[in-house]
């Protein structure tokens, strides 16, 4: 019998404690990324989880000679030694002087794309999202979602300092919980029930059990149009909070949760944020215009002619990120007050003007990233609402045990994960700030 102690550690040498190791031989595993061959001696560049180390083979290292077999991707662990010089830029860089090459696979064909220059740059979106379990091996894609990992931690580390509690809500439903036509229908055995178009009541119902709660998980939404900013299944972070004094507590927690995702990605994702020149907002605080005060600016300051003047379309939200920035120096605007015409049912009323609503859209760079607000929390108040709406109450009967038997006033928003990145990023297409876009001409890989 074998006892299995969890005793971790770590296969191979890192990159990061090379200095610890110099003069030393070390040995490190990872994938042949590029082979340069020079006269007298090759530069073999391998790709680690989390760098790529360049490695130097040279008969007179060591008596370890060159195998013919070894390729691009073949998977390696490379023996050598330490030795420490300066790069381009004048940095301290080590490398490694190759003593042996063990091979634990090679790859059965060629890359279909190359994926070892610096970018992928002319490679058109499509070939690259057809690829993706190759092409996200080229370090600077690798970035992205490195980087995107960032947030989703920020987001959770932050939430968890401030008493939430994390949740994970189901995505098979008994009902859609944002209306409109995108929801997916499933047939679950006969019965047709729908895929969550966000947590939304089941993170109100915990409110009821925790008080504040969070989740980041995927959500489903059936866009009929291929539009840049669109997925038909995205990353939701939602949170949720009780006992708020007005919605300004939460346009006031995400201000806060964004100072710290940022502050971060200027630290702990430096590295990826610098091979993507990510441009990370500063934040100190984030300004709020009401909705109606925005449509007058638009047609006052920008002559703009709207179509819609219970929502924005996406031109106006990007002339109101040009005004957030050009005149209140930030990246970011709330705008609050939205019409209660264009709000689901959940969302309070403001009770001094009740065609406007408690809640709030949060614009990065032009791009509306968050939607949240307060709820309605008194049991008759949202059975009215929902009548009102031609909502049946009774097909929510399990929602509405929250507002039955009692829930304080509470408040909370989504965010996309994938149009943060996207902005963050200064992508044109939510799906490169995607790591396997569903979109509706796109369920592969
Ligand atoms: P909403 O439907 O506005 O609100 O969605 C919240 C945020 O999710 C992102 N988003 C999308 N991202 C990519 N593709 C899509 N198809 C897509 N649809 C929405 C946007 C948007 O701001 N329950 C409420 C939130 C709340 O009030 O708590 C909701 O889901 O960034």
């Amino acid at each position: 019998m074998r006892l299995i102690d969890g005793n971790v550690k770590e296969s191979a040498v890192v990159y990061g404690s090379f200095g610890e190791h110099e003069g030393q031989l070390v040995t490190i595993s990872g994938y042949i990324h590029r082979i340069r061959e020079m006269t007298g001696f090759s530069f073999v560049l391998i790709r680690t989880r989390d760098d790529v180390v360049q490695c130097v083979y040279a008969p007179e290292f060591s008596d370890y000679r060159w195998d013919e077999r070894l390729t691009e991707e073949a998977t390696v662990k490379v023996t050598g030694k330490v030795v420490s010089g300066t790069d381009a830029k004048g940095e301290k860089r080590y490398e490694l002087q190759i003593h042996a090459i063990e091979i634990l696979s090679l790859p059965a064909e060629p890359l279909p794309i190359v994926i070892n220059k610096k970018t992928l740059d002319g490679v058109h979106l499509n070939t690259i999202l057809d690829y993706r379990p190759v092409s996200l091996r080229n370090p600077r894609e690798r970035a992205i979602f490195k980087l995107q990992e960032g947030i989703a931690r920020g987001f959770r580390e932050f939430l968890s300092l401030n008493g939430f509690t994390e949740i994970h809500s189901p995505k098979i439903n008994y009902a859609g919980a944002e209306g409109g036509t995108n929801v997916f229908k499933l047939d679950y055995f006969g019965k047709q029930v729908y895929l969550a178009q966000s947590p939304q009541l089941y993170k109100q119902a915990l409110v009821g059990v925790y008080e504040r709660v969070f989740e980041i998980a995927p959500v489903f939404r059936a866009e009929h149009h291929d539009t840049s900013r669109h997925l038909n299944e995205y990353i939701s972070m939602d949170f949720e909070m009780g006992f708020i004094d007005g919605f300004e507590d939460v346009m006031n927690m995400e201000t806060g949760v964004l100072k710290y995702i940022m502050n971060l990605l200027k630290t702990e994702y430096k590295k990826e944020a610098e091979l993507l020149r990510a441009d990370i907002p500063e934040i100190t605080e984030i300004p709020a215009i009401k909705f109606t005060d925005a449509k007058a600016l638009l047609m006052d300051k920008f002559k703009y002619k709207p179509t819609d003047m219970k929502d924005f379309d996406p031109e106006e939200e990007s002339l109101l990120g040009k005004y957030a920035k050009k005149e209140l120096g930030s990246d970011f605007l709330f705008v609050t007050h939205y019409p209660s015409v264009k709000r689901p049912f959940y969302t309070m009323d403001d009770p001094g003007n009740p065609e406007y609503t408690l809640s709030f859209d949060l614009l990065f760079r032009g791009l509306e990233i968050t939607s949240g607000g307060q709820r309605i929390h008194d049991y008759n108040m949202q059975v009215n609402k929902m009548e009102k709406l031609g909502i049946d109450p009774a097909a929510f009967d399990t929602y509405l045990m929250l507002h039955k038997y009692g829930a304080p006033p509470h408040g909370g928003l989504g965010i996309g994960l994938e149009r943060l990145t996207m902005h963050l990023l200064g992508f044109k297409n939510v799906r490169e700030a995607a790591m396997f876009p569903r979109d509706i001409n796109r369920v592969t890989p």
